[in-house]
């Protein structure tokens, strides 16, 4: 299995850097320099016609969008138990919340993020006020799943939507909803960003100083 990941710090592609590390199998990664507007060359836009980045290519084909790209990982390396099998009672709830973050979260995180760019810049902050709402509301049911659930989102064991989930909570980190301004939020943080997977991504991309 071969995989090839163009990548910018910190972004949409640092989950599944991530996962790929935690996978432990061996990936080249690329560096995009989206400041740079590296996302919109020609020679890129073939991989990724969004120009967005992550692209992972998988035994040369590119494929775009985060989540669907971790359920592709987690499909193809089934045996390190990062979602839960198809036949077990959790399966459903790991869907149900995979969905939900790309659909719900994802979203209000780029409007937030992209609001002047992506759309008509006096519009831009009632655009991010009502995804400061949404955003709220996910940290909301993510601080109540916790509390039902245990350690992880899902319950005991660590896994492909924990990752997703942290990625997102760091964005918000310079937001006024931030994710770890809720105590169980802010444990659940620093529980896992405790992993050698984490610690060795955050060397990689040379990510520092969350949370504070
Ligand atoms: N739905 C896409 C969103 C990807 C996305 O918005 N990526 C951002 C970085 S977080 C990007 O490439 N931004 C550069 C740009 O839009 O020009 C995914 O999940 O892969």
């Amino acid at each position: 299995m071969e995989y090839k990941l163009f990548y910018a710090p910190g972004t949409a592609s640092m989950a599944v850097h991530w996962m790929l590390i935690e996978l432990g199998v061996p990936f080249e990664a690329i560096l995009v320099d989206i400041e740079r507007g590296d996302q919109r060359n020609p020679n890129y836009l073939k991989l990724n016609p969004t120009g967005r980045v992550p692209t992972l290519v998988v035994d040369g084909m590119p494929y775009g969008e985060t989540v669907a790209l971790m359920m592709l990982l987690a499909e193809r390396h089934a045996e390190s138990g990062l979602v839960p099998e198809p036949a077990s009672l959790k399966r459903a709830e790991w869907l149900q919340l995979a969905i939900y973050i790309a659909n719900t979260l994802m979203p209000a995180m780029r409007d937030w993020l992209y609001a002047a760019k992506d759309g008509d810049p006096e519009g831009a902050s009632a655009v991010k006020a009502l995804a400061e709402k949404r955003i709220s509301s996910v940290w909301d049911d993510f601080e109540a799943r916790l509390l039902k659930n245990g350690d992880y989102l899902l319950g005991d064991d660590f896994g492909m939507v924990d990752m997703l989930a942290i990625m997102l909570m760091r964005w918000s980190r310079n937001m006024p909803c931030s994710a770890i301004d809720r105590p169980g939020l802010r444990d659940y943080v620093e529980r896992i960003i405790r992993r050698p997977s984490f610690i060795e991504l955050s060397t990689r991309e040379g990510l520092s100083g969350w949370p504070a």
